[in-house]
Order: structure tokens, then C-alpha cells, then sequence
């Protein structure tokens, strides 16, 4: 099962390392097959190679477009070296076995990522650098394809290890890593169109992503775990820079991501907003008359919580805010942009990791997400619905006032983004409790109101901020229950879809205590 390298095929758009690998193969005595700008690279250092025109008695065609599909180029990758048949048609055939075939392909996810018009994107679409990975890497049994630059080494390893040989372990990976890549290539390339034509159905769209870092471990520590990221240009944790601190975590990435999103349903012309994530939900939400302001409210509703928790900011990180942040143990700070001055104190925190996104996220924008289960993945186009958009219903005697009118859309908008079940109390623009992940939605209620309390000692109050509050259910109270739990902590004002068998039994008790309660026609599960 090992595999002598005799004639190796190099055809990279990504010239690194290329000339260095050329040279150790030559020095091997492999004779190096390659196509127009990979040969000139290599003639221009100086090694002997042969232009793939010489093996397909072809010139390349049509721009490049044509240049290696050929059944001089696919015969002598795809035949099966110990087929009687198979021998007889390259003697017939004049085709040359390629034993080992270094490819990466044209740089579409690059020319998509910097924005490249759309002829451009699509020219670089890669039609023969996958048909050659694919080919090499079906015939593993006695090619090697190397996909990856990063594997130069790798390859040249075991080659000096063992005469111009590989074992047959290492092309196993290398062919898996192959149809790896091209399965992320034609993602990508899906992705583009899907976007490109603003396509927002799953089966027009495929998730892969391409690696963009391997974690040190997972959820877990005995979990492994990589960032793969699908080349959305969509402001979030997978585009933002990190400014400081280590690496994130998986749990880092997936806290962020849930924070990020949350505060972008704020927008910054409507005042500053800020977030406090613990392990995706949120522990406190807050507008603000300053950023600095917001935090400090956003904080207060559950400050045990917010320890080791994940910071997002709807406005540019100020110096003030910054130094009320470092008084306590945050992981990370996530913001459309850090001013100077900010930068300078949160660097006094060494392991604070900061991140600039340089702008918030459409909460309206299409877009798919995915969870996976046992053998399968489920798709769903993202919950896109503002509070804002909808039609809200009211539906007791008394109509909410201003002030409870603006409460409930706060904490509709807060609800879109806490686990199921979920029941957040809010009061000027300030959650006061927040009961997530609960399987009843009446203990959603009651460990809210708890929380409430708890601030409320906390921060040495007569009364918990529940008392005069709006509060906001993701989705229908399907009992009466759950609101007078609510009612019972001082809600007076409620939004929730409706759509429950049992509404009217559940306005009645709303209107029973002079509650006010509007329908959402809308829900937002999340589980
Ligand atoms: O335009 S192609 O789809 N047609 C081909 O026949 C072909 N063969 C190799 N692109 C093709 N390639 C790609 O050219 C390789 O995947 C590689 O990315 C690139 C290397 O071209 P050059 O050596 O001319 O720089």
C-alpha cells in the first residue's frame, strides 16, 4: 500500500510554499507537470518542469478556463495501477500515471469576501483544480493529493521518510481533507448565489463553512472544536477583530454571537444600549442615557450573573464606560468600535478580549441557521421579525400607556433572544428579571420575579423593579397562570403572541386586574 512518486502534477493559485516543495520533490527525482502560472513560477526558480500543454497536446484555452480537463490529465490520475484494462488504455492512449497532485484552487472565497463584482466572482469559479482533487482523491489508493500548503510539510516528511513514498494512512486524510475543501468550495460558491439573488430558502443554500480556526477544545474540554465560517459579510463574532486578549473559546464564540445579536436590535440613533450574556441568554438588557449608563442599568438587574460574562454595546466603547467595565470579571467586550482612549483601559486587562465589528447586524436581514441532530442538521431561515413591524393587538379593557407601550416592545425584543421558556420583566428600558430555559413558563415567571427581588436587595431597594413593570412571554400564556404570576410580582402591562385555546380566559384575568395586554401575532421560540 505504498506508493512510490513518480510524476507529480502542481497547479496552485496560492504560490506559497510552492517552489520550496518543488524543489524537494525534483531533488526526489519527481518530475514536476504543471499548469501556465505555477510552471512560469517554477521555471522562474530555476527547476526543470513541464507545462500540462506538453502532456494534453492541448494548448490551455479560453483564458485558462481549459486547460487541465483532459483524458491525459484525468487518465493518468484515475487509472487503477494494477488493472490489466486500465494499463492497457494509457499504453494505447499515450497517458502518463500522476502519482501525486498538488492543487488549491482559484480564490473565490477571497474575491467573494473583498466584495468582487459579480463577473469577477464568477471567474473565479474553479472548474478544473476540483475535478483533479476530486479525481486524485477518489483514486487514494494510489494517488496523493495535497490541497492545503500547510501540508507541505507533512508530505515532504514522509516522503525523505521512506524512498518517495506515502503510506496509504496519510492519502486516506489527504483524500478526506480534498473532498473537504471541495464540498466547502461549492458552498461557498452556493452561498454567493444565494445571496447574490437574495434566495432564503435552505434548499438553495448550503451551510458549509470554511475553517477559520481550531479551538483548543469545545464545550468541554475533552471536546474537540472549530470555527467554521460560512463568508457572510454580516457584522457578528465571525467577521469582528479581535483587538486584545487570547483566543476565544467555543463557549466565548456562541456567548458573543448570542450577545451581539441582541443588542443589534437596537439601533444606535434611538441611544446607546448594552447587553450582559451568561451562557446565551441574557442576565441584564439596558438602554441608557449614555453608553456608560446603560451598562450601569444593564448590570443592575443581575450583577451575581453578569461575573465572567460577555459585554455587547450598541455604540462605540468610550473611555468612561470602559472604566466602569474593568471594575469587574468580564470575558469579552464586543462593540461597533472602541475609541482610543477606551482602548487604552481595557488593555490593562490583559485577558479582556475586545472585539470591533465595525457596525451592527440587520436584525431584519434573511439568512439561514442551523442546529444539528443525531445524523442530520435542521435548517431555518433566522427568526428576521421585529417587534416594530408588527401589528400589536390590544386586547384587555385597558390600553397600555405610552410608557408601558415602549416597556413591552423592549421586552418583546428581549424575549426574541432568551431561551424557551422565557418571561422578562422590564421598566424603563431597564429588564428588571429574566427567567430563561424554564419547561413551565409559570417557573419562568416566579424565577424572574425571584431575580427581581434579589436586585433589589442588592441594590438596597424598597421595592423590586417588577413593580409597576411590563412584561413579555415569547410565546402564549396557554393558561392563566403564568400571567398572574407575573401580575402577582407587580407586571401591569403584558405582551405575548396570543393564540392560545384558552385567550379568552387569559384576557379575562388580565382585565380582572385592570392589566393591560396587547398580542404580538408572533412568537419567538427558541430552544
Ligand atoms: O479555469 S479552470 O477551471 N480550468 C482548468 O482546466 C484548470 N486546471 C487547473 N481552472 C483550472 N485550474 C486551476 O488553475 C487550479 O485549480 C489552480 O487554482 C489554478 C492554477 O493556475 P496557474 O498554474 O495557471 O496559476
Amino acid at each position: 500500500d505504498k506508493v512510490r512518486i513518480k510524476t507529480a502534477l502542481l497547479s496552485v493559485s496560492d504560490k506559497k510554499g510552492i517552489v520550496d516543495l518543488a524543489r524537494a520533490l525534483a531533488d526526489m527525482g519527481v518530475k514536476l507537470l504543471s499548469t501556465g502560472g505555477t510552471y512560469k513560477a517554477l521555471v522562474e526558480a530555476g527547476l526543470a518542469a513541464t507545462d500540462v500543454s506538453e502532456v494534453t497536446g492541448f494548448p490551455e484555452i479560453m483564458d485558462g478556463r481549459v486547460k487541465t480537463l483532459h483524458p491525459n490529465v484525468h487518465g493518468g490520475l484515475l487509472a487503477i495501477r494494477d488493472d490489466a484494462d486500465h494499463l492497457a488504455a494509457m499504453e494505447k492512449h499515450g497517458i502518463g500515471a500522476i502519482d501525486l497532485a498538488v492543487i488549491n484552487l482559484y480564490p473565490f472565497e477571497e474575491v467573494r469576501a473583498a466584495g468582487g463584482d459579480y463577473p469577477t466572482t464568477v471567474e473565479n469559479i474553479d472548474i478544473g483544480g476540483p475535478a483533479m482533487i476530486r479525481a486524485s482523491a477518489k483514486n487514494h489508493a494510489y494517488v496523493t493529493v495535497v490541497t492545503d500548503p500547510s501540508d507541505y510539510e507533512a508530505l515532504l516528511d514522509a516522503l525523505h521518510k521512506d524512498g518517495c513514498q506515502t503510506p496509504y494512512s496519510l492519502r486516506q486524510q489527504f483524500a478526506a481533507k480534498a473532498y473537504a475543501r471541495t464540498a466547502a468550495y461549492d458552498a461557498a460558491i452556493s452561498n454567493w448565489f444565494a445571496e447574490a439573488l437574495a434566495i432564503d430558502m435552505p434548499r438553495h443554500r448550503v451551510l458549509g463553512g470554511l475553517l477559520k480556526e481550531e479551538m483548543r477544545y469545545g464545550e468541554n474540554p475533552h471536546q474537540k472544536a472549530g470555527f467554521y465560517v460560512t463568508g457572510e459579510k454580516r457584522p457578528g463574532v465571525a467577521t469582528a477583530r479581535l483587538l486584545q486578549g487570547k483566543q476565544l473559546s467555543y463557549n466565548n464564540i456562541n456567548d458573543t454571537d448570542a450577545a451581539f445579536e441582541l443588542v443589534s436590535e437596537f439601533l444606535p440613533e434611538n441611544g446607546p444600549a448594552c447587553a450582559i450574556i451568561k451562557h446565551a441568554n441574557p442576565c441584564g438588557v439596558a438602554v441608557g442615557k449614555s453608553l456608560k449608563d446603560a451598562y450601569s442599568r444593564a448590570l443592575a438587574c443581575d450583577s451575581v450573573s453578569a461575573f465572567g460574562g460577555i459585554i455587547a454595546l450598541n455604540q462605540i466603547l468610550d473611555a468612561e464606560t470602559a472604566e466602569e467595565i474593568v471594575k469587574l470579571f468580564t470575558e469579552v467586550i464586543i462593540a461597533p468600535g472602541v475609541t482610543d482612549e477606551a482602548q487604552a483601559i481595557i488593555a490593562r486587562k490583559a485577558n479582556l478580549r475586545l472585539l470591533v465589528t465595525d457596525g451592527l447586524a440587520d436584525p431584519r436581514a434573511s439568512g439561514l441557521t442551523a442546529k444539528t441532530v443525531s445524523g442530520g442538521l435542521l435548517v431555518q431561515s433566522r427568526d428576521n421579525v421585529v417587534v416594530e413591524d408588527l401589528d400589536l393587538k390590544v386586547v384587555t379593557r385597558r390600553a397600555p400607556t405610552p410608557s408601558e407601550l415602549e416597556d413591552m416592545k423592549f421586552a418583546f425584543k428581549i424575549a426574541k433572544h432568551v431561551k424557551s421558556n422565557a418571561v422578562i420583566y422590564a421598566k424603563d428600558g431597564q429588564t428588571a428579571g429574566i427567567g430563561a430555559g424554564q419547561m413551565s413558563r409559570v417557573d419562568s415567571a416566579r424565577i424572574a420575579a425571584q431575580k427581581a427581588e434579589d436586585a433589589a436587595k442588592a441594590l438596597g431597594l424598597s421595592e423590586p423593579l417588577t413593580r409597576g413593570s411590563a412584561v413579555a412571554s415569547e410565546a402564549f400564556y396557554p393558561f392563566a397562570d403564568g400571567l398572574l404570576a407575573a401580575i402577582a410580582a407587580g407586571a401591569t402591562a403584558v405582551i405575548q403572541p396570543g393564540g392560545s385555546m384558552r385567550d379568552a380566559e387569559v384576557i379575562a384575568a388580565a382585565d380582572e386586574h385592570n392589566v393591560a395586554m396587547v398580542f404580538t401575532g408572533i412568537r419567538h421560540f427558541r430552544h
